[in-house]
């Protein structure tokens, strides 16, 4: 989908349309007060005070068809520059516009408003020359919006809409809103049955039912038996850790943000952990390593609880409760290009087995002048970030850099993916870490006897099942292939009087041969039936009418296909059996 703010005309519309948009609120709420109204990838918005009034789906027509009538009217946009001393007394009745001016140097920024018939807005501009050029726009949708983005102001009302230049434009945009609705993982997992949320276990906590659980542990089962085979060992650690420990780590000092609220049993404090690298630490440390055990890779489906902003926890994309996918890789400096590459391949082997091929790989760095949130040795990070560059270079793989984006103890590798909605996500991360190893005191004894500090890679391929289930099922439009469907074949007879026996006989096969099965010999018209397994989509629907139960036979139908192919229950368990294998997808 098109980046609005991207694109330099589309970006100068969108915010002459923000402004008409406020022109035909104030008109229908003459009480409006509005604060900001900026251009973003998906078009733009406007946050506005309406007083008592909260806004509903109705009213968002009312509002379009007002700005249609102020656009054929025609008015020209016209700017005006100000003093300070102008613009206060311009806008002396309005709190939000004195707020913002009065953040204002009048050094550094020319202050501006811009006039279109009756409505004048403080803006820097620049805008399309008349209110004519705005035909092809539409309002998204409405939400509420805190003042400043703090729960403790008042709640704004906030308006979305897109403007473009022409309507084959306008119309691919909504058609595209509309597909990427449909594929939106929660509208999906609710349709699926596969998670669900409730206010009584909290924001960002969902429930995985039993079909999402099904999904996870395939997808447990898979990557525990790749990691098996790199030579990973697998731990199972508490999900809390007491404060000491994460003030070890250093998480207390860079990532307390991030962290639930301590919470006192005893005389013990304790938090619930939001990394388990420490825990990790602690494993390595429990006995003596030599140089020739490493790399020595600790493994673990750990869960993890982080403060996410409760208007940013979205379905299982951004959870509070997570679990990762984790593992922490202690190795020899020398090792650590080996180690890394290692680690590359294993995420693009586990990314073509899935067929995900719309991915970026981005280099984490940390931003120099954050002494807050990232430790402070520049030259061990000038080390680290330059050591991740060289494997990289390498590799081959094409990357871009990112400052700002690393963990408080190193740079790292991320793998960026976009969801159906919102902005890019990452998925798996790989990251170097000199820091931590330091902290705890790990060592290990060189082949002259010396103690050494073992380096740590950190790891997470799918990053966590929450995040990497909610981009499947986008990627899949819920159509998951058939080894991670939690319904792969559902038994439907033509008439369950005629062949509920023979259905029953079939239904035990395949669920004794381990397919994920259901029988459908509900007392229900066929039609229905059939359409039914299709909306719901399992892999494969199996018909059995006379003539199957005759010759011992079975009739299937894939999802999405039209054709139907007859064959023995025993070949059809053996396709079955292949495409899992297969990992078809
Ligand atoms: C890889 N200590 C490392 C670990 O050893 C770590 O925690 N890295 S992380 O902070 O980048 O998190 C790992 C992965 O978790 C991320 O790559 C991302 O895919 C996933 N993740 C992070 N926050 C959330 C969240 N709120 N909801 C779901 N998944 C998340
Ligand atoms: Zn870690």
């Amino acid at each position: 989908m098109i980046n609005i703010k991207e694109d330099a005309k589309l970006s100068v519309m969108n915010h002459s349309c923000a402004h008409l948009l406020a022109q035909a609120v104030k008109h229908l709420y003459p009480q409006a007060l509005f604060w900001v109204g900026p251009v973003i990838e998906e078009g733009f918005y406007y946050d506005i005070d309406l007083g008592d009034v909260t806004l509903t789906d109705e009213d968002l027509p009312k509002i379009e068809k007002e700005m249609k009538k102020i656009a054929k009217d025609g008015k020209r946009i016209v700017r005006h520059e100000l003093t300070k001393q102008e613009a206060l007394e311009m806008f002396k009745n309005d709190p939000y516009k004195l707020d913002l001016i009065s953040r204002m140097d009048e050094k550094e920024t020319t202050i501006s408003c811009y006039t279109q018939g009756d409505f004048t807005d403080l803006c820097r501009g620049p805008h399309v020359e008349s209110v004519k050029e705005l035909k092809y726009f539409k309002l998204i949708k409405h939400s509420g919006a805190y003042f400043k983005g703090d729960s403790k102001n008042k709640m704004l009302q906030r308006i979305y809409g897109v403007c473009f230049e022409t309507e084959e434009d306008l119309d691919k945009y909504l058609q595209e809103l509309e597909e990427a609705k449909q594929r939106d993982h929660r509208k999906i997992g609710k349709e699926q049955e596969l998670f669900m949320t409730h206010e009584l276990v909290g924001a960002g906590m969902p429930l995985w039912l039993p079909n999402g659980a099904l999904v996870r542990h395939e997808l447990e089962n898979y990557i525990y038996k790749k990691e098996r085979d790199m030579g990973y060992d697998h731990v199972y650690t508490p999900c809390v850790g007491t404060v000491d420990l994460y003030k070890t780590s250093g998480h207390w000092d860079h990532y307390k943000e991030n962290m639930f609220p301590m919470m006192k049993v005893d005389d013990e404090e304790f938090v619930l952990r939001p990394m388990n690298c420490p825990h990790h630490m602690l494993v390595y440390k429990n006995k003596m390593h030599s140089y020739r055990d490493l790399p020595i890779r600790i493994g673990e489906f750990a869960t993890d609880f982080r403060y996410e902003a409760s208007g940013a926890v979205k379905g299982l994309e951004r959870v509070r409760c997570m679990c990762q996918n984790d593992a922490h890789l202690f190795v020899r400096p020398d090792q650590i290009g080996e180690e890394f590459k290692r680690v590359v391949s294993l995420i693009l082997d586990v990314y073509h087995d899935f067929g995900i091929t719309d991915y970026k790989f981005r280099l984490s760095l940390r931003d120099k002048n954050d002494k807050e949130k990232y430790f402070d040795d520049d030259e061990m990070w000038e080390h680290a970030e330059n050591k991740l560059r060289e494997v990289l270079n390498e590799l081959g793989v094409p990357y871009f850099e990112a400052e700002g984006e690393a963990a408080f103890y190193g740079p790292k590798l991320d793998v960026e993916v976009k969801p159906a909605v919102g902005p890019e996500v990452t998925l798996s991360t790989c990251q170097l870490d000199f820091l931590l190893p330091r902290r705890f005191e790990l060592t290990y004894i060189d082949s002259n006897g010396q103690k050494q500090t073992p380096v740590v890679i950190h790891r997470a391929i799918f990053g966590t099942f929450d995040r990497f289930t909610a981009f499947l099922i986008e990627e899949t439009k819920g159509n998951l292939p058939l080894w991670l469907s939690p319904k792969q074949v559902i038994v439907i007879p033509v008439s369950s009087l005629h062949q509920g026996e023979y259905a029953s006989e079939v239904f035990n096969k395949l669920k004794e041969a381990g397919i994920r099965v259901e029988l459908d010999d509900r007392n229900e018209k066929l039609g229905y039936r059939l359409r039914e397994a299709q909306t719901r989509k399992v892999n494969y629907t199996v018909i059995l009418g006379e003539q199957e139960k005759n010759d011992l036979t079975i009739s299937y139908r894939k999802h999405r296909e039209k054709e139907t192919t007859t064959v023995t229950i025993d070949e059809f368990i053996t396709l079955l059996k292949k495409e899992i294998e297969e990992k078809s997808h």
